[in-house]
Protein backbone atom coordinates (compact mmCIF):
# COMPACT_ATOMS: atom_id res chain seq x y z
CA UNK A 1 0.00 0.00 0.00
CA UNK A 2 1.75 3.30 -1.24
CA UNK A 3 0.30 6.16 1.18
CA UNK A 4 3.53 8.73 1.22
CA UNK A 5 0.94 11.71 2.45
CA UNK A 6 -0.93 9.37 5.43
CA UNK A 7 2.87 8.45 6.12
CA UNK A 8 4.32 11.75 6.25
CA UNK A 9 1.56 12.42 8.63
CA UNK A 10 2.16 9.75 11.12
CA UNK A 11 6.32 11.07 11.12
CA UNK A 12 4.51 14.53 11.91
CA UNK A 13 2.30 12.85 14.65
CA UNK A 14 5.02 10.73 16.29
CA UNK A 15 7.77 13.79 16.16
CA UNK A 16 5.00 16.03 18.12
CA UNK A 17 3.91 13.12 20.48
CA UNK A 18 8.29 12.66 21.28
CA UNK A 19 8.38 16.74 21.93
CA UNK A 20 7.64 18.69 25.13
CA UNK A 21 4.79 20.15 23.57
CA UNK A 22 2.32 17.07 23.87
CA UNK A 23 -0.43 17.35 21.16
CA UNK A 24 -0.06 21.14 21.00
CA UNK A 25 -0.26 21.66 16.86
CA UNK A 26 -1.84 18.17 16.49
CA UNK A 27 -5.56 19.26 15.02
CA UNK A 28 -3.54 21.40 13.04
CA UNK A 29 -1.83 18.68 11.34
CA UNK A 30 -5.01 16.59 11.34
CA UNK A 31 -6.66 19.52 9.65
CA UNK A 32 -4.39 19.72 7.20
CA UNK A 33 -4.28 16.05 6.25
CA UNK A 34 -8.22 15.86 6.54
CA UNK A 35 -8.70 18.72 3.91
CA UNK A 36 -6.22 18.08 0.97
CA UNK A 37 -5.00 14.79 0.61
CA UNK A 38 -7.13 11.57 -0.46
CA UNK A 39 -4.53 8.49 0.02
CA UNK A 40 -6.36 7.38 3.20
CA UNK A 41 -8.85 5.54 0.58
CA UNK A 42 -7.17 2.48 0.71
CA UNK A 43 -7.24 2.36 4.60
CA UNK A 44 -11.12 2.78 4.01
CA UNK A 45 -13.50 0.02 4.49
CA UNK A 46 -17.38 0.25 5.21
CA UNK A 47 -19.44 -3.09 6.72
CA UNK A 48 -22.73 -3.11 6.50
CA UNK A 49 -23.28 -4.21 10.49
CA UNK A 50 -21.76 -1.56 12.16
CA UNK A 51 -19.14 1.43 11.53
CA UNK A 52 -15.78 0.09 11.32
CA UNK A 53 -11.97 1.05 12.61
CA UNK A 54 -9.14 0.98 10.81
CA UNK A 55 -5.63 1.17 12.38
CA UNK A 56 -3.25 3.67 10.56
CA UNK A 57 -0.54 3.49 13.63
CA UNK A 58 -0.08 2.65 16.85
CA UNK A 59 2.59 3.42 19.38
CA UNK A 60 3.32 4.14 23.34
CA UNK A 61 2.13 8.02 22.81
CA UNK A 62 -1.08 7.85 19.97
CA UNK A 63 -3.25 5.59 17.96
CA UNK A 64 -4.45 6.56 14.52
CA UNK A 65 -7.95 5.46 13.02
CA UNK A 66 -10.24 5.67 9.83
CA UNK A 67 -13.32 5.56 10.80
CA UNK A 68 -16.36 4.80 7.92
CA UNK A 69 -19.72 5.61 8.21
CA UNK A 70 -22.37 3.46 6.33
CA UNK A 71 -25.55 4.95 5.83
CA UNK A 72 -27.52 4.82 9.28
CA UNK A 73 -24.19 3.87 11.21
CA UNK A 74 -23.62 5.66 14.70
CA UNK A 75 -21.45 4.85 17.50
CA UNK A 76 -23.15 4.31 20.71
CA UNK A 77 -22.91 6.66 23.37
CA UNK A 78 -19.16 6.41 25.16
CA UNK A 79 -16.02 7.73 26.65
CA UNK A 80 -12.35 7.86 25.92
CA UNK A 81 -10.80 6.26 28.63
CA UNK A 82 -9.26 9.42 29.75
CA UNK A 83 -7.90 9.82 27.25
CA UNK A 84 -7.23 12.63 24.84
CA UNK A 85 -9.56 12.46 21.40
CA UNK A 86 -9.53 14.00 17.93
CA UNK A 87 -11.67 13.77 15.34
CA UNK A 88 -11.13 15.25 11.47
CA UNK A 89 -13.45 14.91 8.64
CA UNK A 90 -12.13 12.91 5.68
CA UNK A 91 -15.34 12.40 3.71
CA UNK A 92 -19.04 13.69 4.06
CA UNK A 93 -20.50 15.62 7.33
CA UNK A 94 -20.32 14.08 10.89
CA UNK A 95 -22.37 14.74 13.47
CA UNK A 96 -21.15 14.96 16.75
CA UNK A 97 -24.08 14.50 19.92
CA UNK A 98 -22.44 15.25 23.05
CA UNK A 99 -24.06 14.42 26.80
CA UNK A 100 -22.82 15.57 30.39
CA UNK A 101 -21.60 12.05 31.96
CA UNK A 102 -24.48 11.08 34.15
CA UNK A 103 -23.54 11.42 38.42
CA UNK A 104 -22.41 8.46 39.74
CA UNK A 105 -24.84 5.78 40.32
CA UNK A 106 -27.24 7.85 38.09
CA UNK A 107 -29.71 5.43 36.47
CA UNK A 108 -32.43 7.36 33.32
CA UNK A 109 -32.73 8.55 30.18
CA UNK A 110 -29.77 10.80 28.62
CA UNK A 111 -30.66 13.67 27.14
CA UNK A 112 -28.27 15.29 24.49
CA UNK A 113 -26.23 18.33 25.65
CA UNK A 114 -25.17 20.13 22.24
CA UNK A 115 -25.09 18.50 18.34
CA UNK A 116 -22.38 19.86 16.03
CA UNK A 117 -21.93 18.65 12.43
CA UNK A 118 -18.50 18.97 11.04
CA UNK A 119 -17.52 18.77 7.24
CA UNK A 120 -14.23 17.77 5.60
CA UNK A 121 -11.16 18.62 6.82
CA UNK A 122 -12.99 20.36 10.36
CA UNK A 123 -11.66 18.97 13.42
CA UNK A 124 -13.36 18.18 16.53
CA UNK A 125 -11.92 17.36 20.27
CA UNK A 126 -13.27 15.79 23.15
CA UNK A 127 -11.88 14.55 26.20
CA UNK A 128 -13.64 12.84 29.35
CA UNK A 129 -14.23 15.79 31.50
CA UNK A 130 -15.67 17.62 28.52
CA UNK A 131 -18.41 15.19 27.22
CA UNK A 132 -19.76 12.00 26.12
CA UNK A 133 -20.68 11.79 22.77
CA UNK A 134 -22.30 9.67 19.77
CA UNK A 135 -20.75 10.08 16.04
CA UNK A 136 -22.83 9.07 12.92
CA UNK A 137 -22.57 10.12 9.18
CA UNK A 138 -24.96 13.64 9.64
CA UNK A 139 -28.31 13.01 8.38
CA UNK A 140 -27.62 9.08 8.39
CA UNK A 141 -25.10 9.48 5.24
CA UNK A 142 -21.92 7.74 4.46
CA UNK A 143 -19.10 9.45 5.75
CA UNK A 144 -15.39 9.08 6.64
CA UNK A 145 -13.31 10.19 9.51
CA UNK A 146 -9.93 10.60 11.01
CA UNK A 147 -9.44 10.02 15.00
CA UNK A 148 -6.34 10.22 17.20
CA UNK A 149 -6.47 8.87 20.40
CA UNK A 150 -3.14 9.90 22.82
CA UNK A 151 -2.71 7.67 24.46
CA UNK A 152 -4.18 4.15 22.61
CA UNK A 153 -7.65 3.19 23.89
CA UNK A 154 -8.34 -0.62 23.69
CA UNK A 155 -11.76 -0.34 25.61
CA UNK A 156 -14.78 1.91 26.77
CA UNK A 157 -17.35 2.83 28.64
CA UNK A 158 -20.78 2.75 26.71
CA UNK A 159 -23.87 4.21 27.73
CA UNK A 160 -27.49 3.07 27.12
CA UNK A 161 -29.44 6.26 26.17
CA UNK A 162 -32.92 4.76 27.91
CA UNK A 163 -31.57 3.82 31.10
CA UNK A 164 -27.97 5.48 31.51
CA UNK A 165 -27.06 1.93 31.93
CA UNK A 166 -23.38 1.09 31.92
CA UNK A 167 -21.24 -1.03 29.86
CA UNK A 168 -17.80 -1.82 28.44
CA UNK A 169 -17.13 -2.32 24.82
CA UNK A 170 -13.95 -3.92 23.45
CA UNK A 171 -13.18 -1.74 20.60
CA UNK A 172 -11.51 -3.58 17.46
CA UNK A 173 -10.28 -3.57 14.90
CA UNK A 174 -11.70 -4.01 11.40
CA UNK A 175 -8.47 -3.53 9.32
CA UNK A 176 -4.55 -2.71 9.83
CA UNK A 177 -2.84 -0.79 7.50
CA UNK A 178 -4.89 -1.97 4.60
CA UNK A 179 -5.26 -5.24 5.44
CA UNK A 180 -8.45 -6.83 6.49
CA UNK A 181 -8.48 -8.30 10.39
CA UNK A 182 -11.86 -9.20 11.15
CA UNK A 183 -15.09 -10.29 8.89
CA UNK A 184 -18.16 -8.27 9.25
CA UNK A 185 -21.17 -9.38 7.42
N1 LIG B 1 -14.54 6.69 19.96
C1 LIG B 1 -15.20 5.90 18.95
C2 LIG B 1 -14.34 4.71 18.52
O1 LIG B 1 -13.11 4.79 18.62
C3 LIG B 1 -15.52 6.69 17.73
S1 LIG B 1 -16.40 8.19 18.05
O2 LIG B 1 -15.22 9.35 17.95
O3 LIG B 1 -14.37 9.47 18.95
O4 LIG B 1 -14.87 3.72 18.05
FE1 LIG C 1 -15.64 8.67 20.39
Amino acid sequence: MITPQLDALVESLRAEFAGESRGKVVARLLADYASTESDWRSFAFHAPKSYTRNLVERNEHFELLILCWDEGQESPIHDHEGQDCWMGVLDGDIEEVRYDTPAEGWRGPLEPRASATFERGQVAFIRDDIALHLVRGHGGAKAVSLHLYAAPIDACSIYCPETGEISRRTLAYHSKRGELVTVQD
